[in-house]
């Protein structure tokens, strides 16, 4: 287990004190970090007092300590999981040379963009939640909103810190340019369509920690096998705060759903105009924007043919998740049959990678919605929540901009424009949601279209005071 310094200005796990300039760079950053944090992160919050928890070793068992810190004070740092020794590459045309400590040169630019691009969506996350704290259904949730920005803050850290110590001037460059693009900006936006996406409400957060969050895991696990053995020690420990992220998600999501239940049976109805009276969100509101999160985040994975999802395993900078479970490593020899637009195409599997990662995406997600529709068969109700297909609403991709219902059929485009209002929010679903933000703050009150979780934080009851305004 490798301790974390907390004695030096940026806490870390990497020895900084023993490269000067590099410390130097990163020191001349962190006050950049802190500006942004304080015009981009959340709004108003900055003298509360906030229950998080803090990285103190890359331990899995016991690397967090819980306490009240101020959000502008806390400790965003490096930290890189233990090496594993002799270290070989898992996939790809290299596959069993030594993995990199450096950069090589034919792979520089690809592996600085794909750095880029996954270090963009972190500070991007925060920017777009940012108001989310004025609308809290509970205390508890307001620490949870916390928790997750802070640690997306860390993640940008851990991505700059590639940047700054393995790619020179222009990482410095990049680093900068992370903190220039914003959410939704006209003129310098966010690089992926998701992560420009206005997010109003707390049901949006649920299902954005559900839905894209989970493709970071993806995209975290199919780094963490990246022969670039610094990339992969620092995935690997995003993985470990990753997993809070979805939790907060599926509970979120669990909560509403049983609250909805509550009413119902309160009520003796399933009528949406009802339940919605009585203050709860319906379930085929919740459907719909299930169905929004789940295809915009589908569209994260990229084209489901990419030659640059070819290169990228070839070459051994990213790899499957979960590589080690599949036989075939190298797959030069491998087909996948996709369904195209214009009927069955089969491609090489190498060409297929995107698809081949956004399947056992779906499957993942498939886990909470079980969960969910439990709970609805067992308050004895017919309704089934499920996922839109891979096919509707892609923006990205042959399916791209193709007018497809949520079970995948290609339709007519007038009756597609017809519907779309129906499985996806529309305006008044929009203004109903955005009704019922209104602020909790009590201990161990919660908004009423939410239930109280089943346990609080680090086995603090719900009712603890998990941010104490001032
Ligand atoms: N929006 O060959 P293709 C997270 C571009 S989330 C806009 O199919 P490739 C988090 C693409 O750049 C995880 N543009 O793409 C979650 C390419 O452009 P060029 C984020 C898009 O390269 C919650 C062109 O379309 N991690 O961590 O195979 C909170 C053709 O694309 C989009 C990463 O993204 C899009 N959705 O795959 C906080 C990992 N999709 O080259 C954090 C790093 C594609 O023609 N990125 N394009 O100019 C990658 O691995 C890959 O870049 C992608 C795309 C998987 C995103
Ligand atoms: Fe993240
Ligand atoms: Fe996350």
């Amino acid at each position: 287990m490798s301790g974390i310094n907390y004695s030096e200005k940026i806490p870390n796990n990497v020895h900084l004190d023993s490269d000067r300039t590099l410390q130097r760079a990163l020191e001349h950053w962190q006050p950049h970090f802190l500006q942004w944090w304080h015009e981009m992160g959340p709004t108003d919050f900055e003298s509360a007092d906030v229950y998080l928890r803090t990285a103190i070793s890359v331990d899995a068992q016991g690397w967090a300590h819980y306490g009240a810190v101020h959000m502008p004070e806390y400790r965003w740092g490096i930290f890189l999981a233990d090496p594993v020794p002799e270290r070989k590459i898992g996939f790809g045309d290299a596959m069993g040379q030594p993995v990199w400590q450096q950069v090589p040169g034919e792979y520089r630019s690809t592996l600085r963009r794909l750095i880029v691009t996954q270090g963009d969506t972190e500070p991007a996350s925060v920017e777009q939640q940012r108001m989310l704290g004025h609308a809290c259904p509970s205390l508890y949730d307001l620490r949870n909103l916390f928790q997750v920005n802070v640690e997306e803050g860390r993640h940008l850290w851990a991505m700059v810190y590639l940047l700054h110590a393995y790619f020179g001037r222009d990482g410095r460059e990049e680093a900068e340019e992370l903190l220039a693009r914003h959410s939704g900006d006209a003129d310098k936006p966010r690089i992926l369509t998701t992560f420009n996406e206005p997010m109003r409400d707390w049901l949006s957060f649920f299902c954005f920690t559900y839905f894209t969050d989970r493709d970071g895991k993806y995209q975290l696990k199919s780094f963490a096998e990246s022969a670039f053995d610094p990339l992969s020690r620092t995935c690997r420990f995003m993985l470990t705060e990753e997993a809070h992220h979805m939790f907060v998600g599926e509970t979120g999501i669990s909560r509403v759903v049983k609250r909805t239940l509550e009413v119902m049976k309160e009520l003796g109805t399933d009528d949406p105009a009802r339940i919605r009276a009585h203050g709860a969100i319906d379930l085929p509101t919740l459907q719909r924007y299930l169905n929004y999160w789940c295809s915009s985040s589908l569209d994260l994975f990229g084209s489901e043919i990419s030659s640059n999802s070819a290169q990228n395993f070839a070459s051994g900078m990213k790899g499957r998740p979960d590589e080690t479970q599949y036989e075939d490593h190298v797959l030069r020899d491998k087909t996948l049959k996709l369904v195209m637009p214009d009927g069955e195409q089969e491609v090489p599997v190498l060409n297929a990678l995107n698809e081949v990662m956004r399947e056992s995406y779906l499957k993942d997600c498939e886990i909470g919605l079980k969960r969910w529709n439990r709970q609805i068969e067992r308050a004895g109700h017919a309704l089934r929540l499920s996922l839109p297909s891979s096919r509707f609403r892609r923006s990205i991709g042959p399916w791209a901009g193709l007018p497809v219902d949520p079970q995948g059929r290609l339709i007519e485009k007038s009756l597609y424009e017809k519907n779309l209002g129906s499985w996806i929010p529309s305006a008044a679903d929009q203004a109903f949601i955005q009704s019922l933000m209104r602020k909790v703050i009590e201990p161990g009150k919660m908004a009423a279209w939410i239930a109280p979780p089943e346990r609080g934080i680090n086995s603090l009851p719900v009712e603890y005071e998990y941010v104490k305004l001032h």
